[in-house]
């Protein structure tokens, strides 16, 4: 398996001894407003920026941005990962080169995997078509899961908002306020919504069992796609399945499973799918395939990365599932601000990308501090 990932990752990426030089640049974007995320509150974005040239003067962009709460390594340990990695490759030639290309992507930590991956998969695209956009990187319209999160009003003024603009499905956050309140918040927000739009749910793990059961028999039918995420112990979902009918989504559980542990989990009806988390595009991919396999959803989801991650999230779930499962990329609206200007086009519930459309974009330099290494 292993074996496989690495072969799959090189085979995308160009020869090493094509690549001239290892650029790295961290960011700091302000955020809409404060960000609550697993008990911590954070004022502004920050993330790494890795550039890979070739010797042809092509080059290939990759975000590392580790979220606070949710990844294992800290922005600053994946600066000093990256720093170590060019450093250390591209002061060795030739054959050297090879096993520390694919040593250094077997050996990063998840957001770092993310970004080398990105880099490498958008210089080979380069050097195979001088003429693409720097960000140029699939053709389409990815849907997009609306988030709904913060005060009841907030929430149904948002879901009017998302519902207006053509939002095929939305995930309201539950678990923070009484269960009988977010039952009736779930119902407001169906009526609001309509039947057209798709309606899923996340409690990041905040109900007891007994709270989960008395959720989904209160809220009867409100027609919910799945349930992501309900239990402070997840061995208890398929009891909370079988006493709810509502399918379960993994996220958080997905960090301590492999792909084939999805087999026979008949009470599972969609995995989160997040390369910054789940250690790269390769990664993910393989739950990907496993999921489609075995009927289950793939939605390939952002954790707050910048443009740059975003597109290349966008590209995953397009290739993945195209315009047939809404992506959990609406993290992107939180962002005040962002490395490519002008920022990406969010309009009717989708993100629609081409080589055009990439060519009227670029990555704002004044946004980036180079972080000089050996
Ligand atoms: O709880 O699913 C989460 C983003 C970062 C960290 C945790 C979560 C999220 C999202 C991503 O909700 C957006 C989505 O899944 O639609
Ligand atoms: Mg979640």
């Amino acid at each position: 398996m292993k074996l496989q990932h690495t072969t799959r990752t090189t085979a995308d990426s160009p020869d090493a001894g094509t690549l001239s030089r290892c650029r790295i640049f961290r960011y700091r974007l302000p955020l809409a407003a404060p960000l609550r995320l697993a008990g911590q509150v954070i004022h502004e974005r920050a993330g790494v920026l890795v550039r890979i040239d070739s010797g042809s003067g092509a080059s290939g962009w990759g975000d590392a941005a580790p979220l606070p709460g949710f990844s294992r390594e800290t922005v600053q340990e994946a600066e000093t990962e990256l720093t170590a990695w060019a450093g250390a490759g591209f002061d060795t030639g030739g054959d050297d080169r090879e096993s520390w290309l694919s040593g250094g992507l077997a050996a990063a930590s998840p957001s770092v995997r993310f970004a080398l991956e990105t880099a490498l998969a958008r210089l080979s695209r380069r050097m195979e078509d001088a003429a693409a956009a720097e960000l140029a990187c699939f053709e389409g319209a990815v849907p997009v899961n609306g988030l709904l999160a913060g005060s009841r009003e907030e929430v149904l003024a948002d879901a009017r908002r998302l519902r207006d603009g053509g939002c095929r499905a939305v995930k309201l956050k539950v678990g923070g306020r009484p269960v009988a309140e977010d039952v009736g918040l779930t119902r407001a927000v169906r009526d609001v919504i309509g039947d057209a739009v798709s309606l899923r749910l996340d409690a990041n793990r905040s109900w007891s069992l007994e709270q989960g059961v008395a959720f989904g028999r209160q809220l009867g039918g409100a027609g919910v796609e799945y349930l992501e995420e309900p239990l402070r112990d997840p061995s208890q979902l398929r009891e909370l399945f079988d006493a709810t009918g509502i399918p379960v989504a993994l996220d958080e559980s997905l960090l301590e499973l492999r792909p084939e542990d999805l087999e026979g989990r008949r009470e599972v009806g969609a995995v989160v799918l997040k390369p910054t988390l789940l250690g790269g595009l390769a990664r993910a991919g393989e739950w990907a395939a496993k999921a489609s396999a075995l009927n289950i959803r793939p939605v390939v989801s952002s954790c707050f990365e910048s443009g740059v991650g975003l597109l290349a999230l966008a590209a995953f779930a397009w290739a993945s599932t195209g315009d047939a499962v809404p992506a959990g990329l609406d993290t992107y609206r939180r962002l005040a601000a962002d490395v490519v200007e002008p920022r990406l086009p969010f309009g009717a519930g989708a993100i629609a990308w081409s080589d055009a459309v990439a060519r009227a974009h670029r990555i704002d330099g004044s946004r980036l501090s180079e972080i000089r290494h050996a």
